[in-house]
């Protein structure tokens, strides 16, 4: 699919829902500073679309933004950031469980996490989320630029070992080189429905 147009919709807070429309909601979920608002300005070439930040836990709100009139794309806030207060950790819960639990219209979720690392408790305890409640997903593979395409393939093999998903599942991608960014659109448009040559 080609994104011809993007804008933010709005943040919500609490346990606002939000429905959209009935659009199809794809959520991006992952640790704090595993690049999930670069993955947004990366699949709609907007440099500053989403918020990006070198200091994790930037991204506080569900961050809602709309593409070509066709679906959501829903910007959660990063898990696993320590430096927030017990407080803020448990708002972060209610705020996803809110809205991840609360939508109807939730039909992907693509669940980052950073190549270079094995996952972690906070990302096992999203993918299990994610397996219980049987939404479909998409591991991506942040940050691939970092390694060599024989590291990427070892680190892919071990990610599917830790969270249980099989290889076709998981994309490396890199917002900075682009790499994995027209598999993501194609795999996008399939999940949508959308044909190649759409208007
Ligand atoms: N090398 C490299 N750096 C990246 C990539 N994607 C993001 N980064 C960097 O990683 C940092 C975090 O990126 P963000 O997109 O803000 O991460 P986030 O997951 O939205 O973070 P929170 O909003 O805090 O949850 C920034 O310094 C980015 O420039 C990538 O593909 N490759
Ligand atoms: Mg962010």
């Amino acid at each position: 699919m080609r994104i011809k147009r993007a804008t933010f919709v709005t943040s919500l807070t609490g346990n606002q829902r939000f429905d959209g429309e009935g659009l199809p909601q794809i959520a991006i979920a992952g640790k704090s500073n595993v690049g999930k608002s670069s993955l947004i300005n990366c699949l709609c070439s907007q440099s500053k679309l989403a918020r990006v930040s070198s200091e994790p836990g930037k991204t506080r709100l569900v961050n809602i933004f709309r593409i070509n009139d066709d679906f959501h794309l829903v910007d959660l806030p990063g898990y696993g950031y320590a430096r927030v207060s017990r407080s803020m950790q448990e708002d972060w819960g209610q705020m996803m469980d809110s809205y991840l639990s609360g939508s109807e219209h939730l039909y992907h979720i693509l669940h980052l996490v950073d190549i270079r690392h094995d996952p972690g408790q906070h990302d096992l305890q999203m993918q299990a989320w994610i397996q219980h409640n049987q939404v479909p997903c998409t591991v991506v593979a942040t940050k691939c630029d970092k390694l060599s395409r024989a590291q990427q393939q070892r680190s892919i093999l071990a990610i599917c070992r830790a969270l249980g998903v099989q290889p076709w599942d998981v994309l490396p991608f890199s917002s900075v080189t682009r790499a994995g960014r027209d598999e993501l659109l194609e795999r996008l448009g399939q999940i949508l429905g959308l044909s190649e040559d759409e208007p």
